[in-house]
């Protein structure tokens, strides 16, 4: 079996190709990444010792460059994760994000009906769902619930998942599309509130909290994640979608408070700041189909994969120095300054 994961430079691909690599011993793995600002090839040092594992630098958009590397790998199986991901910079500057997200799967998918696939995979997100109100914790997203992005990162997955699922229809194109809740773990890029904590209270830098901290987001550890797109694509069945999350819903500002406890940090670091642009207030995933249907459950408790989380942040101070220098300054600067 040979699998491309696109996007495994970033944060979910890469512990994706880490688990496959030691979950399937007789499995070949390429990574397609573009190595955007969110891609970083020292997240991959150990698997590119790995003979099953190979990396190509390349951009989903770039159709030549794709239906190449198919003519040349006869891929089995496709895991899409490569995408502009955070929704901040999607209200600065939304055009990447149509480009990438939506006309870089149309790319795939095309280059999956030239050259065969058994299964094209996309990673998509419970924030295609849109958002639901804080006063109805009865409310979860179903499978059912209808498309209702927010903001242009969400509206331009949910672009990518309609088309997915129109080449099912349409040409019979073997898909699957599963949309997670919010990871954590590691590897993630500082940009995203979890990792933003960590690295802010090792500065003892203020942390900052959008709007009231009242948003609530559904947390699960990353690993449990790429064991349920192990099991979507070995049993899933074509054409469906299966949402993934593990009822671990909370307020962000219990989140802000549990890392600054599990760092000894004084919570006077908190500063509220300035709401992010059509804030989704909270997501929460039901996955009853996944569990029904594909014997999926969590196992990593909220409490323990924080405390592994940061002392992974701890242990790896090299690989999130490096990322926070250079363009990172601009970025925060122009993000958080004067907010
Ligand atoms: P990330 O931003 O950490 O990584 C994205 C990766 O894609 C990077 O390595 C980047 O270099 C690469 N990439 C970007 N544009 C590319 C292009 N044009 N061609 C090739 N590679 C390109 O993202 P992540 O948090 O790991 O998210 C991965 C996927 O999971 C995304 O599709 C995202 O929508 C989805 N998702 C993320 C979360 C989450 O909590 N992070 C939750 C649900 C779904
Ligand atoms: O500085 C911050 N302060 C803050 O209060 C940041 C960066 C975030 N927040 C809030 C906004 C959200 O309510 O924290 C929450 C989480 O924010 P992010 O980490 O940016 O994640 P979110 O917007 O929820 O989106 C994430 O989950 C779904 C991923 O980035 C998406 O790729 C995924 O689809």
């Amino acid at each position: 079996m040979k699998i491309l994961v696109t996007g495994g430079a970033g944060f979910i691909g890469s512990n994706f190709i880490y688990h496959m690599l030691s979950e399937h011993p007789d499995y070949d793995i390429v990574c397609l990444d573009a190595l955007t600002y969110a891609g970083n090839l020292h997240t991959l040092e150990p698997a590119l010792k790995n003979s099953r594992f190979k990396f190509v630098k390349g951009d989903i958009t770039d159709r030549n460059a794709v239906f190449e590397l198919f003519k040349n790998e006869k891929f089995d199986t496709v895991v899409n994760f490569a995408a502009e991901s955070h929704v901040d910079r999607s209200i600065n500057d939304p055009a990447i994000f149509l480009s990438t997200n939506v006309m870089g799967t149309q790319v795939l998918l095309d280059a999956c009906r030239e050259f065969g696939v058994s299964r094209f995979h996309q990673i998509s997100t419970d924030e295609v769902y849109g958002d639901l109100p804080l006063d109805r914790p009865d409310l979860f997203f179903t499978e059912e619930t209808p498309i209702h992005a927010s903001s242009p990162y969400s509206a331009s997955k949910a672009g990518a998942d309609l088309l997915v699922l129109a080449y099912y229809r349409t040409y019979g194109l073997p898909v699957t599309v599963s949309r997670c809740s919010n990871n954590y773990g590691p590897y993630h890029f500082p940009e995203k509130l979890i990792p933003l904590i960590i690295v802010n209270l090792l500065h003892d830098k203020p942390i900052p909290v959008y709007g009231t901290g009242e948003n609530i987001r559904d947390w699960l550890y990353v690993e449990d994640h790429c064991k349920a797109v192990d099991l979507v694509i070995h049993k899933g069945t074509p054409g469906e979608v299966y949402n993934i999350g593990g009822h671990n819903e909370m307020k962000n500002i219990d989140v802000v408070k549990l890392v600054i406890s599990e760092l000894g940090k004084s919570e006077d670091l908190i500063t509220y700041v300035k709401d992010r642009a059509g804030h989704d207030k909270r997501y929460a995933i039901d996955p009853t189909k996944i569990h029904r249907e594909l014997g999926w459950s969590p196992e990593v408790k909220f409490k323990d994969g924080i405390k592994k989380t940061v002392q992974w942040y701890l242990d790896n101070r090299e690989w999130w120095e490096d990322l926070i220098s250079g363009e990172y300054i601009n970025y925060y600067e122009k993000m958080y300054k004067n907010r």
